[in-house]
């Protein structure tokens, strides 16, 4: 029997469905979302899910009522509320802290999703591509710094947003090695990725 109360409209390869994801195991509110597999194509706009989105975009959260709310940003907000959860910090350095990883981990997701796509084009303009690049090993470089103070900093969505950038890496940038120009972040990494909610939620093609 289901409890589900909410449509999420979902895919297993989106990094920012994942971030959503992870939320909802951690704050123990997954029994509560429909998974409705909905494929989102920058080039190819979904009807269906513009009945819920107009901007097409996944994750996309319908609550009960009909109610529909996106972005990523704003379910996980929404998620953490109806938990009661700690993953936004109300105050103080920790919530600052919090949102500027989550900003980081989201805007380096926005570089990787440009630059793969444009890699796939027929002729990739190179100037983009070195852009994207030069941004993408400049974050990596500020959070190998922060990497201690990702560890020490009590659990927040700035983790969540952050390992889901690294795991989008991992799964369309393999042969970057990032790790190798991060080590201290590829240590706190491997460290976070054992929780279940990494675990269960990463990415599979298909
Ligand atoms: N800022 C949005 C980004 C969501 C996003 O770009 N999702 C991608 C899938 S990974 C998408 O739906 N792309 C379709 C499109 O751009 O038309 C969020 O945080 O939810």
């Amino acid at each position: 029997m289901t409890t589900a109360t909410m449509k999420l409209h979902w895919s297993p390869k989106s990094p920012y469905v994942r971030k959503v994801m992870i939320c909802a195991h951690e704050l123990g509110v997954v029994d509560k979302l429909e998974l409705v597999r909905s494929v989102a194509a920058m080039l190819k706009p979904n009807a269906r899910l513009m009945q819920d989105n107009p901007l097409s975009k996944i994750p996309t959260l319908v609550l009960d009522d009909g109610f529909t709310l996106f972005d990523s940003i704003v379910i996980c907000e929404y998620l953490d509320d109806l938990a009661d959860g700690s993953l936004f910090p109300s105050q103080g350095s920790d919530k600052w802290q919090a949102l500027r990883w989550h900003a980081l981990g989201d805007g380096l997701l926005d570089a990787l999703i440009l630059w793969r796509n444009e890699r796939e084009r027929e002729a990739p303009l190179q100037p983009l591509i070195d852009a994207f690049e030069l941004k993408t090993r400049a974050s990596l470089t500020l959070l190998d710094d922060e990497a201690q103070a990702l560890a020490e900093t009590a659990f927040s969505i700035g983790h969540i947003a952050i390992a889901c950038a690294l795991g989008y890496l991992d799964y369309r940038f393999d042969g970057l090695g990032w790790r190798r120009t991060a080590p201290r972040l590829a240590e706190w990494f491997a460290e976070i990725r054992t929780r279940p909610s990494f675990q269960t939620t990463e990415h599979v093609d298909g």
